[in-house]
């Protein structure tokens, strides 16, 4: 026995993802729903060797349902995800819309499973940020052998992170540097993304940081450790899908690289690809479609007593969203609903 699963916003890139993930990773489905907005309605997906005619969202009766996976935005969030919740629907939810909600857990089960058992609240779980969730894959691990203090991180997201319009942009922009009469001036990003990278992504906040870097010190705390300091550059960078970080570590206590590497090699979801030599290291072209969190270039930082650098890669679009999602899923399956 399965569970009946309903996918918000099965036509957007993380919704296909989803679809894709729970099918690779033969997810126990009874039945599955996939919904879209009006303006999507009876696009079809694909669903293993399935293909699936998409239902109204605004329509949709949750009662039933056991989980609802959410690709559908905040705004769109705010008005269905109480509507499924209150329908006894848990919904695992890919916006930010919750993640920062005292009553409902923001998980990455390699990190902090036992948050699963705070669904009940809300019925609400949340999904963290893309470069939150690769990062903390690696802090995890290495906080709990030497406790981390401080954490800088400057990351290079890719284009995909914004969405297919990002996507479109990047490509269009690209074609259009070599064929000068058909310019491509910037529309989705603020200033030209082909051959160039943009320090800023979502709003400037007050601090001067944007709301990208404030959501990877918040979601950081909540999913690891409240006393961990984090600070963080994110920048967008001419590549489609695959977001990499740059990560300085400072630890209460000594870590040597070696040790750091043999902690990584072991841990949930992490595969370290660490030699010093030519090609030694992960980049994103090679991450793209893979579950894991890749961790390269593991060394120690020696202008302070216990610090370490690393540069940690990851899909977005799985890892980042919607293998996050279906991991949750599992997990509240495992350990809740207990079906399957
Ligand atoms: C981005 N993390 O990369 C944000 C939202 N996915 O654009």
């Amino acid at each position: 026995m399965g569970y009946r699963v309903v996918i918000a916003g099965a036509t957007g890139n993380v919704g296909r993802e989803m679809l894709n993930i729970l099918a690779e990773r033969q997810f126990p489905v009874d039945e599955i729903a996939v919904l879209a907005s009006r303006r999507s309605l009876g696009t079809e997906v694909s669903f293993g060797d399935k293909t699936l005619t998409t239902q109204d969202l605004d329509a949709f009766d949750f009662t039933g349902w056991d989980m609802a996976l959410f690709a559908i935005g905040s705004d769109a969030t705010k008005k269905y995800a109480p509507k499924a919740a209150a329908a006894g629907c848990v919904v695992i939810d890919n916006s930010s819309l919750y993640r920062y909600d005292a009553d409902v857990p923001l998980i990455v089960p390699e990190v902090n499973p036992q948050a699963i058992h705070g669904y009940d609240k809300k019925n609400i779980i949340a999904n963290p940020n893309c470069s939150t969730a690769q990062m903390v894959v690696a802090l995890k691990p290495l906080h709990d052998r030497a406790r981390i203090k401080r954490v800088v991180v400057s990351t290079y997201q890719s284009v995909s992170g914004s969405g297919k319009e990002g996507i479109d942009e990047l490509w269009d922009q690209t074609k259009s540097i070599y064929n000068p009469t058909d310019d491509k001036p910037a529309k989705k990003f603020t200033k030209q993304i082909a051959f160039n990278v943009i320090p800023h992504i979502d709003v400037f906040m007050d601090s001067g940081d944007t709301k990208e870097e404030w959501k990877m010190v918040a979601e950081t705390k909540k999913i690891v450790d409240p006393s961990i300091k984090v600070t963080a550059t994110c920048v967008r960078v001419p590549v489609f899908v695959g977001h990499s970080e740059a990560v300085n570590i400072e630890t209460e206590d000594f870590l040597d690289e070696d040790e750091a590497r043999d902690i990584l090699r072991e841990a949930p979801g992490i595969m370290v690809i660490d030699k010093r030599e030519d090609g030694g290291y992960v980049t994103p072209v090679e991450c793209v479609g893979d579950f894991a969190t890749f961790v390269s270039r593991i060394r120690q930082d020696s202008t302070i007593d216990n610090g370490l650098n690393l540069w940690c890669v990851s899909d977005n679009l799985r890892k980042g969203a919607a293998l996050n999602a279906v991991q949750i899923a599992e997990l509240l399956g495992r350990e809740v609903l207990k079906k399957g």
